[in-house]
């Protein structure tokens, strides 16, 4: 601080004066020499340069909201006026340099809170090194153990409160971090920061879950999956909260704790864990005909997939895309896998969720880590507002999709997921997504589900997350510079400069000032002009009562094979169910998507005669556009062809031919596959051509239905070791049951004769999924094609013969 100048008595007072914080000169003279009263001088100037509040008048009247103006803000004369205290330039190895004006430094990369403890010494929250980590403080070597011992109660209380609440949906999930690649300028349709040029990348975080099921839940459950990405946009946060199925189960946000409540575990004994399989599930959406559509993707093999990046995503509801001059469009989001869309099969889910109820994370987890970037391409359906309103559905309605045949899906950029959480807890428990985080040339349409949406999400997080300021958590926090008057709150972490907190302000010349019409997101105006529309109400608009048209799209849509594993997931299902009412009721509703439909159903569960078909809720509904739309079915989207990341169990044991396995290993490695030697144990293996070979995982701990393929090698000693093993026998009907592909080399051919296995299909055809290497060096390369179809259901028979 500059000493006082005794020559300059007249700026004294001032000087004086600026040394009060209750009260200040009566007339403020700057006096170089002095920052308090330069400060003081600064701040006049800085107030006087904005005599009035010069927006007030753009507050009033509709067009004025349409198009606000930037605020008035006015530039201090120095940094003086902004700073909190004068003492700001002290610095010291705690309080840093100040960092360039404007800036808010919580908003940088994830790099600024890493951590790496290679090479360091344990210490406590409060950096002091941890002498002895063994041991609590006590009173002798047998004790007693002293209150004192701040470091085992700093280590104990800190572990006592580890935990924090689990979604109240969506608890069971994985994320990644990754980037969007714009194709190319979307000017035409919006402004939105992602599609500004061609070419441009926005960091994001995707995470992937199940609805149903508490945190520790299995991967497997036949269950809608979560499929959310949080856009780092250079204009702030965009979160597109989707799901892996186009439409959901309710159309009003009021319901929505209704059907929640229904599917998570019953409130008496807290069963069944993960599964809609059980009574008030049914009960529930058995009253409520507007959740059938949904329905019949829940129980297509969607519910079941292979693979997150083996899955479609959706946006479900609709949105409005808006460009610089303020023109909008309707649009949906859809996310199509580069690896194409593949499930399982129910029988597998169901193995694979005992031996490996980690069965997505960990598909998700090794596919990053080996290279094999899971990828989606983003495609928007867009139409016009006239065009919406002229489609046999309401486009409000999250019950219904838009069909591709009526409004085809471009293409506008990828996602590509190449990094993995360097922490499950810090970033994808954290995580918080929120359907209100829209940023300019994004904007919702009136969805009365996605109403209730935008407020959900940021409130839960409150509780979830322990306070208001969860934005500031690192995961969370946007790459765009994050400028308010919002202030404390619990677990505030951003340390704001200055005393101003509040808007309109001169104090601070104004700012932070709103960005006005040209910088910042204006909502999209919306003139109400239907009569219907002018009035409070709770209703719901009239073609939002026809609730079967487009089930039955859905299910004419699927292949035969995908119609039948539907019908016997609503056998399972309602199977579970144990009052019969729900379940009658439930064909009774499955009449008016199909009436074949209904009729397997009903024979499944032993309903001799049909039981009337539901009334409709609007007996004349619309004639759809579209009746069939193949893109609904799986087989619409094999993906890229090639093998990228499927798992394939090489069986081995003492006497099988260990050249010929170590070929096809390496030729499955190099198509880009993860072939695995499987023995009746682990470790070295005696090979009949004494080639040395390791088996990586056992018959125990990696069982065949975890596996996309499966080879069987030759060697007849071997062949008979495994022909004797209950679980190697196991592991083959496992990998026929499920129609995966099987390679046959020479003498294994034993091994499907002693599983009953036939090369041909019931049809007497072929298995195309059954390679039998006949020695002419072709084998592996068809195996490698039946590998990529995926599954081979052909072969499929309900109930399975084998
Ligand atoms: Fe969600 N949903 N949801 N939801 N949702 C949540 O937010 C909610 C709905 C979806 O990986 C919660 O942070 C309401 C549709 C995903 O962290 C909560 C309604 C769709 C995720 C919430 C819906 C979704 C959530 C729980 C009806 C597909 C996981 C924890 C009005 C478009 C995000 C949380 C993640 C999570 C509320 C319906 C997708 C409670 C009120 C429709 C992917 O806020």
């Amino acid at each position: 601080m500059p000493k006082l100048d005794p020559t300059s008595k007249s700026k004294a007072p001032a000087k004086a004066g600026a040394r009060n914080t209750d009260s200040g000169p009566s007339n403020v003279v700057g006096a170089n020499d002095d920052p308090a009263s330069m400060k003081m001088a600064h701040t006049q100037a800085l107030a006087a340069a904005m005599p009035f509040n010069a927006t007030k008048a753009s507050e009033h009247g509709f067009d004025q909201g349409l198009n606000p103006p930037p605020g008035s803000s006015a530039t201090p004369e120095s940094n003086l006026p902004g700073g909190s205290t004068l003492t700001e330039k002290n610095a010291s190895e705690k309080t840093g340099e100040p960092p360039p004006p404007g800036v808010n430094a919580g908003t940088r990369s994830l790099e600024r809170v890493r951590s790496d403890a290679t090479g360091q010494m344990l210490t406590t929250n409060q950096g002091v090194r941890i002498a002895d980590n063994q041991n609590s403080l006590k009173l002798g070597v047998r004790g007693p153990a002293l209150l004192e011992d701040f470091i085992l109660r700093e280590k104990i209380t800190h572990f006592d409160h580890e935990r924090i609440p689990e979604r109240i949906v969506h608890a069971r999930g994985s994320g990644a971090h990754g980037y969007f690649e714009s194709y190319g300028p979307l000017s035409h349709l919006t402004k939105a920061a992602p599609f500004k040029e061609g070419g441009k990348i926005t960091p994001v975080f995707a995470r992937f879950s199940t609805v149903a099921g508490e945190r520790g839940s299995k991967d497997t459950a036949r269950d809608v999956r979560g499929f959310a990405v949080k856009f780092y946009t250079d204009e702030g946060i965009w979160d597109l909260v989707g799901n892996n199925m186009p439409v959901f189960f309710i159309q009003d946000a009021m319901k929505f704790p209704d059907l929640v409540h229904a599917v998570k575990p019953e409130p008496h004994h807290a069963m069944p864990q993960a599964a809609s399989a059980h009574d008030t599930f049914w009960d529930f959406v058995s009253l409520m005909p507007e959740s059938t559509h949904t329905l019949m993707w829940l129980m297509s093999d969607r519910a079941i997939p292979r693979s997150f990046a083996t899955m479609q995503g959706f946006g479900v509801h609709t949105y409005k895309l808006v460009n610089d001059a303020g023109e909008v469009s309707f649009v949906k989001f859809h996310w199509e896998p580069k690896f194409g869309t593949h499930s399982l099969v129910w029988d597998e889910a169901v193995k694979i969720s005992g031996a490996d109820p980690d069965y997505h994370r960990r598909d998700l987890w090794e596919r990053i880590e080996a290279g094999a970037f899971p990828e989606w391409e983003l495609g928007f359906q867009v139409f016009s507002e006239e065009e919406g309103a002229a489609f046999s559905f309401d486009i409000l309605d999250a019950t219904k999709i838009v069909p591709e045949e009526l409004v085809p899906v471009q293409k506008v950029g990828r996602m590509v997921l190449n990094r993995n959480p360097d922490n499950f807890f810090a970033e994808t428990e954290q995580v918080a997504f929120c359907v209100a985080h829209v940023v300019p040339g994004i904007d919702f349409s009136n969805d009365p589900l996605l109403a209730g949406r935008i407020h959900s999400y940021a409130d839960t997080q409150i509780s979830r997350l322990g306070g208001p300021n969860f934005h500031e958590i690192p995961i969370n926090a946007p790459l765009a510079p994050v400028h308010n008057n919002q202030r404390d709150g619990m677990h505030r972490q951003s340390i704001a400069r200055g005393r101003v907190s509040y808007e309109p302000n001169s104090l601070g010349g104004g700012c932070p000032f709103q960005a006005g019409a040209a910088h910042g997101f204006v909502t999209v105006p919306e003139k109400l002009q239907a009569k219907e529309e002018q009035a409070k109400v709770r209703a719901k608009p009239e073609k939002f009562a026809d609730h079967y048209t487009q089930a039955t799209l859905f299910f004419d849509s699927q292949t035969p094979v995908e119609q039948a594993h539907i019908a016997a997931a609503f056998r399972f299902e309602l199977s579970k169910v144990q009052v019969p009412a729900i379940r009658e009721r439930m064909v009774s509703s499955l009449r008016n998507v199909c009436e074949p439909l209904a009729k397997r159903v009903a024979a499944g569960l032993g309903i001799k005669t049909l039981p009337d078909a539901m009334p409709k809720a609007l007996e004349q509904p619309p004639t759809p556009e579209v009746t069939k739309s193949p893109t609904l079915s799986l087989k619409a989207r094999p993906g890229d062809g090639s093998i990228t990341a499927r798992k394939v169990a090489i069986l081995v044991a003492p006497g099988i031919v260990g050249q010929t396995a170590l070929d096809v290993h390496a030729a499955l490695f190099a198509e880009g596959a993860v072939p695995r030697f499987v023995g009746p144990h682990i470790g070295a293996i005696e090979t009949a051509d004494g080639v040395a070979l390791e088996a990586d995982a056992s018959f125990e701990n990696e069982p065949g239905f975890l596996f996309d393929g499966l080879v069987l090698p030759d060697g007849a000693d071997g062949v008979d070791e495994l022909a004797s093993l209950g679980q190697a026998m196991d592991f083959v009907t496992d990998q026929y049951r499920h129609a995966k592909p099987i390679m046959v080399m020479g003498a294994a051919a034993m091994l499907l004769d002693q599983a009953d296995i036939s090369v041909d299909l019931p049809n007497g055809q072929a298995d195309p999924g059954i390679v039998v290497d006949d020695g002419t060096g072709t084998a592996t390369q068809t195996f490698v094609k039946a590998l990529a179809a995926h599954r081979h259901p052909e072969r499929e028979t309900d109930p399975p013969v084998l």
